[in-house]
């Protein structure tokens, strides 16, 4: 195939994205078999969220009619020179480890519950998806507070395309590691295993994202590699580290401790505002 023929083919199928979702009939109309193949290739998951993302600034939109707060953003200069690392600082365990060494291109974000088509993205569709970039505070409830800068996915354009249903209240994130055990041997709930839960409220926020880089570069282990949830209004603890799971629940009490999220099972406040 010709240099000029594959890039209109290219032209077109991106057309076919933006345009909606990539319906076979229209995509292929006088296209090559190579399309077809791309089209295939592609994962279904990011397909859908790329063609919500033309839409979505006007969700933002929505966000500040309806008098939604920024957390306060601060210039490079104000980045801390150290970001104190906390809580887990790396999960370990066999199945971590494979990751890491594989520099976690197979790591998966699974988002499912309560949605009309759950997804499951890599980290390189994340990656290619419309990104937010913020600077801001993290305060931990142990005292301390630091200034980072994020770039990451916004969970509102993540939760469009999965499709929220109605009923749906809460957003839990389940983490890698465990902080009494093995993170291999038990589930997403067992003993010990961090997990967190926010409200759609804060889920939709415009400063909510799911992070792969901090402060340029891509998130190391100690600050949750390979993603982490940021949810700027709130404490420390409410920040996932380390997420693969991403659950639409109506309801948390069955989840773990029961009180949405591992520190909440210790007695913590469920609803961490600064
Ligand atoms: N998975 C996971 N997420 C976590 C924690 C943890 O131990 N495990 N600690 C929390 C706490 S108390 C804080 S203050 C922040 C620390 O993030 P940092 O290590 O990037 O500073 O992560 C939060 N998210
Ligand atoms: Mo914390």
């Amino acid at each position: 195939m010709t240099i000029i023929t594959r890039q209109k083919a290219l032209l077109t199928r991106r057309e076919a994205l933006l345009g909606g979702l990539a319906g076979g009939g229209l995509l292929l109309s006088g296209c090559s078999r190579i399309l077809q193949v791309d089209a295939l290739t592609d994962s279904t998951s990011f397909q859908r969220v790329l063609a919500v993302a033309q839409s979505w600034t006007r969700a933002t939109q929505r966000f500040f009619l309806a008098g939604g707060q920024m957390a306060k953003e601060y210039k490079p200069s104000d980045i801390s020179p150290h970001f104190k690392a906390n809580g887990t600082l790396n999960p370990g365990g066999d199945d971590y480890e494979r990751h890491v060494a594989e520099g976690f291109v197979n790591w998966h974000l699974k988002i499912d519950g309560m949605v009309s088509h759950p997804l499951t993205l890599s980290v390189a569709d994340l990656r290619r998806l419309p990104s937010r970039s913020q600077i801001t505070r993290h305060d931990c409830v142990e005292g301390w507070s630091a200034i980072g800068g994020w770039t990451g996915v916004p969970l509102a354009l993540l939760l469009r395309a999965a499709g929220v249903r109605a009923g749906a209240k809460y957003v839990v994130f389940y983490c890698a590691d465990n902080l009494d055990g093995d993170p291999a041997k038990g589930g997403e709930q067992s003993p010990g295993q961090y997990y967190e839960s926010i409200g759609l409220v804060d889920a939709m926020h415009p400063q909510t994202i799911i992070a792969y880089d901090m402060n340029g570069k891509p998130l190391d282990v100690a600050h949750g590699a390979p993603l982490r949830l940021r949810v700027e209004r709130q404490l420390g603890y409410k920040m996932a580290k380390y997420v693969r799971h991403i659950q639409l629940v109506s309801d948390f009490r069955a989840i773990a401790g029961g009180h949405g999220g591992y520190w909440e099972d210790q007695g913590y406040d469920w609803y961490a505002g600064i």
